[in-house]
């Protein structure tokens, strides 16, 4: 065994496999993270953050913006992708560079190359938030893997099966975790638990997530 293996140091990338198809790249935009703060910070600006309401009429704890060329929205009508914010009426914020950037090389490190994502859901959860469980199946071709980057204080993400009713696996979530998934597991449920009250140095009580799309 060689030394390697050990004293590696915190902050230092790692992949964690979570099962065929779905991996954690530990860690891996945590240089980029002031860039990656300051670019959705001016998404928010064009788009701000918004609590937008299921078709059952409930209000989402978690407040969203998007970027790209399409954006993922839900209101009484249904679940959906549509180019133009519902708020302004104009296009969606252009993916920034950068976002583009780190989606497309965390998707080749978890082993799907060439993925080019046309939108990027940006999630805002403060303490108290959550999102229950779900699938993202509103993307044209479950063949694209999604790409989640978790940026501030901690989660707890739940990692389910095929069907809403297998019991989920627990996996933390920390500043600059990346988590790609495709293949066998592009449809398995997930969910986040409740945020805790946290602080982070870089965004207070938030925590960001950004999901990483090939919507059509
Ligand atoms: C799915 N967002 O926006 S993504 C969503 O942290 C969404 O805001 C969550 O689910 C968030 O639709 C979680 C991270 C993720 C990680 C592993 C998965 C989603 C996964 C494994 C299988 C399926
Ligand atoms: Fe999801």
């Amino acid at each position: 065994m060689t030394m390697e293996l050990f004293g590696q140091s915190p902050q230092e990338p790692r992949v964690q496999p979570l099962c065929e198809g779905a991996l954690v790249l530990r860690h891996f935009a945590v240089s980029r993270d002031v860039q990656l703060l300051e670019a959705i910070g001016q998404v928010a600006e064009q788009a701000p953050f918004r609590q937008m309401k299921t078709p059952g009429g409930h209000t989402m704890s978690v407040a969203m913006t998007c970027c790209g060329d399409w954006g993922w929205v839900t209101d009484a009508r249904g679940y959906r992708y549509q180019r133009d914010d519902p708020l302004s009426g104009e296009p969606w914020p252009a993916m920034p560079v950068l976002f583009q950037k780190l989606a497309t090389e965390a998707a080749k490190a978890g082993g799907y190359p060439g993925f080019e994502p046309d939108a990027c859901l940006v999630n805002r959860y403060q303490s108290g938030a959550r999102m229950g469980l779900h699938q993202d199946r509103d993307e044209a071709d479950f063949d694209q893997p999604i790409v989640s980057v978790s940026l501030g204080t901690p989660a707890t993400f739940q990692f389910g099966g095929m069907r809403r009713s297998d019991r989920p696996v627990r996996v933390p979530l920390e500043h600059g975790d990346i988590v790609v998934w495709g293949g066998p597991a592009r449809l398995r449920y997930h969910g986040v638990l409740t945020l805790k009250a946290a602080d982070h140095p870089l965004t207070g009580a938030c925590r960001y997530n950004l999901t990483f799309r090939r919507a059509r």
